[in-house]
């Protein structure tokens, strides 16, 4: 073993003398864990190299360009961007250049302030135990992509997964809420996901109309607690996404993880960093080429009709065999294996649909696959499926994700060095054909600290606009004012419409920015008001108000109305099972209220026009003043009712 094996991370050599990190020093990287990445972060700020000074002279040295890209009051920013709120298990939304955060959209996750899990209705999204609470109260949500028209955005869906629970939710555009959550059957770490762009035979749908989820964790099938590794697989999902029902699965070899579609609807990817099929992270990395795996999506659908399905552990969902072993002939293969260097995370389609992305994490390199080459594979035409690798440029050390402008040019973020790298892709691909004087990487900028994903404007569309690059960084560090052991953690934003990128905004951020997209504003028409049919239970009258007992089963129907409920109070017996009905009839834009009752913990909102419910067993006699929660007129505290629970 080499001297240089052991050496810390931050010791090594620059990364264009060694092609990668090698095993040895990679269990070191693993083992100190975040550790590395930090005393990364104390050499620059030590020894602030040349045009790389410490974060604080850098703000000082930018605080003229900010201004700029400030949303005075009164102004609305021009694109939202909707980001996954990794193990909080929400979404949340945020406006862009100001980064004001204007909404969090509970999804996998409780919420106090609006009732989410509270709520029947949520609850019946969220699906339930037998005794009427939510299964899971905890959710990780990694990444959300939305429903497409045309290779661009239609505002319509948002989808985001859950890689705790494996579940992928819906969230509607109008009213950004969350209208539907499906679990993955026999998954585990459902980790990336992708909307599909259009359908891979029928010309016509050229909308979204699948959603493709990929399995992380190689478990039993069925999963019968055995520890015999050599027998575990994953599951590549599809999802409907019109009815978010299950439509099949594909049985592969190694592990799913990031997931992107193709524009012509023929191809998804996922990146597989665990071909190796280990159990323990050394023997994950012990290969020098993991791979990049593509999904024949037709194919497999074909295979599907024509019943070459297995069913798994009493699902009934239709499995096919896309293994290594059974996917040897081409032309029949439902997936194509594409080898790339070491433990690979992340993979990103090109807007204008010819290439991906998929960057080496352990390797300095981002791999370019052509699209068109993967396909030809498929036909019989390409011997070798890595021969689709028409680029591999060295970019920097832990390269991760990809955003791409509307110039050929591509920005990756790179976890170790703290930076994001510019690089053209056209350029790659001359420099891999063997010109010298081809140049792929054009810019560097440093984040703070250890980014994670990092996403261009409507970078992830055909109308990918160059403007706007996102850094969701890891670690913040000594960005903010400190705030005790749990930080901060950082969001910045790039200006890349110039040659050089430029920091122009630099926002703190509750944990975790994980990913996000960033939407012309344009696209997304929201709803300020519902309407009140749209409920089944609506109480369309006040006078509709009332107690009504059937045995121990009472239903409290009430309206909503600024300042007062429609009831002044209602009586109740100790042991009734009670549900109750709120009908807000404010149609005032803005006019939310609340309901909460005192020690029944119980809280939520209803919107103007909006109907909610709550069930509960009234289990402790005694007047309990149930108040509205949300501020809504000059007289919201005296906004009560009174809850008289009979002994
Ligand atoms: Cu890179 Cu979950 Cu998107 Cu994290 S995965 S960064
Ligand atoms: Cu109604 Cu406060
Ligand atoms: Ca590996």
């Amino acid at each position: 073993m080499a001297q240089d094996d052991n050496k810390p991370l931050d010791n090594l050599p620059d990364p264009g003398r060694r092609k990668f990190l090698n095993t040895a020093a990679l269990v070191g990287l693993s083992g100190a864990g975040l550790s590395v990445g930090l005393s990364a972060c104390n050499k620059k700020e030590s020894a602030p190299a040349a045009g790389a000074p410490s974060a604080q002279g850098e703000v000082k040295g930018e605080v003229g360009e900010f201004g700029k890209y400030e949303v005075p009051p009164g102004q609305l920013d021009d694109y939202y961007s909707f980001s996954s709120g990794g193990h909080s298990g929400e979404v949340r939304i945020y406006g862009i250049p100001s980064g004001r955060e204007l909404k969090r959209i509970p999804v996998f996750n409780m919420d106090a302030l609006v009732g989410w899990g509270i709520t029947n209705e949520s609850k019946a999204i969220l699906g339930t135990k037998p005794n009427g609470t939510p299964k899971y109260t905890t959710g990780d949500t990694h990444h959300v992509h939305q429903s497409y028209v045309d290779g661009v955005y239609d505002g319509k869906y948002m989808f985001v997964n859950d890689k705790l629970h494996s579940r992928l939710a819906r969230v509607r555009m109008d009213t950004m809420e969350c209208d539907k959550i499906l679990e993955l059957p026999n998954v585990q770490g459902f980790h990336g996901t992708f909307t599909d762009k259009r359908d891979p035979v029928d010309s016509k749908i050229n909308y979204t109309t699948r959603v493709f989820c990929g399995g992380e964790f190689a478990i039993p099938l069925p999963n019968a607690g055995t520890d015999d590794a050599s027998k575990y697989r994953s599951l590549f999902s599809c999802v409907n996404s019109d009815t978010m029902e299950m439509m099949w699965q594909v049985l592969i070899d190694g592990n799913c993880d990031l997931v992107a579609t193709s524009y012509d609807g023929k191809l998804a990817a996922t990146n597989q960093y665990n071909t190796e099929m280990g159990v323990h992270y050394e023997d994950m990395m012990a290969a020098e080429m993991d791979a990049c795996l593509f999904f024949n999506v037709a194919r497999i659908e074909e295979a599907v009709k024509a019943g070459k399905v297995t069913t798994i552990a009493g699902s009934k969902v239709p499995v096919v065999d896309g293994t290594r072993a059974s996917n040897k002939d081409p032309k029949t293969a439902l997936t194509c294996t594409v080898p790339i260097p070491k433990n690979p995370h992340g993979v990103n389609i090109s807007p204008d649909g010819k290439y991906y992305a998929c960057s080496g994490k352990l390797s300095p390199t981002a791999s370019v696959i052509e699209h068109d080459l993967v396909l030809k594979w498929f036909d019989g035409e390409l011997a070798n499926p890595r021969d689709a690798v028409v680029a591999e440029p060295e970019i920097g050390l832990g390269p991760l994700h990809t955003g791409f402008d509307n110039k050929g040019n591509a920005y990756t973020t790179l976890f170790l060095d703290s930076q994001i790298v510019k690089w053209n892709v056209a350029e790659a691909i001359k420099a891999y054909k063997g010109d010298k004087n081809a140049k792929a990487v054009v810019d560097r900028i440093d984040v703070h600290y250890q980014p994670g994903h990092g996403f261009t404007s409507m970078g992830e569309t055909k109308d990918s606009d160059g403007k706007y690059f996102i850094s969701d960084n890891k670690f913040s560090k000594d960005r903010f004012l400190p705030v005790g052991p749990l930080h901060a953690e950082t969001a910045q934003l790039i200006d890349i419409s110039g040659d050089k990128m430029k920091l122009v905004a630099d926002h703190s951020v509750y944990s975790e920015p994980h990913d996000s997209i960033i939407v012309r504003r344009d696209i997304i028409k929201t709803r300020q008001i519902y309407n009140m049919d749209e409920f089944p239970l609506a109480v369309k009258d006040p006078k509709e108000s009332g107690v009504f007992r059937n045995g121990k089963k009472v239903t409290v129907k009430l309206t909503s109305q600024a300042p007062t409920y429609s009831l002044r109070e209602f009586k109740l017996k100790k042991g009734d099972e009670v549900t109750i009905i709120l009908t807000n009839h404010d149609k005032v834009e803005d006019l939310t209220h609340g309901f909460g009752i005192p020690k029944y913990d119980i809280q939520f909102i209803v919107n103007p026009q909006e109907t909610k419910s709550v069930t509960f067993i009234a289990d402790k006699p005694g007047v309990y003043w149930c108040y509205c929660t949300n501020f809504c007129h000059a007289l919201h505290l005296e906004m009560r009712t009174r809850m008289i629970v009979e002994a």
